[in-house]
């Protein structure tokens, strides 16, 4: 059974930012982070919510009305067709002065008909919150990450020589499902051979794996709503390459060295420069064709993201993965990837048992 977050403390964080920004209300039009906010999953564009002092309004499909007037008998739950006119309309009903909206999160039509209505344009105060996880959602990322790693322990000695990549993704996927994940995080990616080499690969349900070649499995798992992410790689075979071997030792030490950089207060390029740093001093730089890591939560890909581009600095409650790679064209990639919350000492490896 699903144990509820303590949503009172979102929306007081909330609260505390809509009064630095000098508004009284907020809609929230964006799933997750109507789901942030209430551990209620709604489709995208489906639901306007309006977060105000008296509560919270729902404008919501005829569908979810029944079940959320018992589930959440503190909100107003209109069924409506035309969500963001009947929020617009209520806002005004309401008199509510000053409503923000989080404009980049908005298709530019509903945007545009938030800003004709005078609501006020702010930045993404939610993905501010969701950045720094909180308890349940560390309890969550935990148990989404170790049922990914859980699942490259189950499958990695049921790979065999002639089964298909979509047979190891299918291996994998089943394995998460009964672990109680809803889904994957995103489409598996699983190499074999020279098919490692491009860190874009689609799984292949025709490619058949030969007894002496590389594996990459790039995979994750959905749990009560958050996302694992993990990368294994090793040799199929007795025979490996001593190149193989220098380079995934190679892609371990940048993975080490990017994970002990982890802590409070620095700086997420520098975790980049520290992961590219050791693979470019040893004459791979250019085979390193991605950023380090990106934050992990809700969605798969969202801030900090550990890159030479990046602004932010390592807080408390962070989840980031470390991710190095090098990929050889026409033979074979390698890339190591864990999933890490920061914490006050430095980070702990989500991706383990
Ligand atoms: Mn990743």
């Amino acid at each position: 059974m699903k144990k509820q977050p303590n949503l009172q403390l979102r929306l007081e964080g909330l609260y505390q930012l809509l009064q630095q920004h000098r508004v009284d209300a907020f809609l929230v039009t964006n799933n997750l982070d109507q789901y942030y906010l209430t551990d209620f999953f709604f489709y995208p564009e489906e639901t306007v919510l309006l977060i105000h002092s008296k509560g919270i309004s729902c404008f919501t499909r005829d569908l979810y009305v029944a079940s959320l007037h018992r589930e959440r008998p503190d909100w107003e739950v209109i069924g409506s067709i035309n969500r963001l006119e009947d929020a617009l309309e209520k806002i005004r009903a309401l008199r509510i002065k000053r409503v923000g909206f989080d404009a980049a999160k908005e298709f530019y039509f509903s945007g545009k008909k938030m800003q004709q209505a005078g609501l006020v344009e702010l930045p993404s105060l939610i993905s501010q919150l969701r950045r720094e996880k909180d308890q349940d959602e560390l309890k969550r990322l935990r148990a989404s990450n170790k049922i990914a790693y859980r699942a490259y322990e189950y499958v990695r000695p049921r790979i065999k020589t002639g089964m298909t990549e979509t047979q190891v993704a299918a291996l994998l996927e089943q394995f998460m499902r009964d672990q109680g994940a809803s889904g994957t995080s995103f489409a598996s990616i699983i190499c074999f051979g020279e098919n490692a080499a491009n860190p874009h690969h689609e799984t292949s349900n025709t490619r058949k794996l030969k007894n002496n070649e590389a594996i990459l499995m790039d995979y994750g798992c959905i749990y009560q709503g958050y996302c694992s992410d993990i990368t294994r790689c090793w040799w199929h075979g007795k025979n490996v390459p001593a190149e193989y071997t220098a380079v995934w030792n190679l892609v371990d030490k940048a993975r080490r060295a990017g994970i002990k950089a982890l802590k409070p207060g620095v700086a997420t390029k520098d975790i980049d420069a520290t992961s590219r740093g050791i693979i470019t001093q040893a004459g791979y730089g250019e085979y390193f064709t991605h950023r380090t890591g990106h934050g992990v939560g809700m969605e798969i890909h969202e801030e900090p993201f550990n890159s030479a581009d990046s602004k932010a600095i390592l807080r408390v409650g962070n989840i980031v993965t470390v991710e190095p790679g090098i990929y050889l064209p026409g033979k074979f990639g390698v890339r190591l990837e864990d999933t890490l919350a920061i914490t006050e000492k430095g980070s702990t490896i989500l991706t383990r048992k």
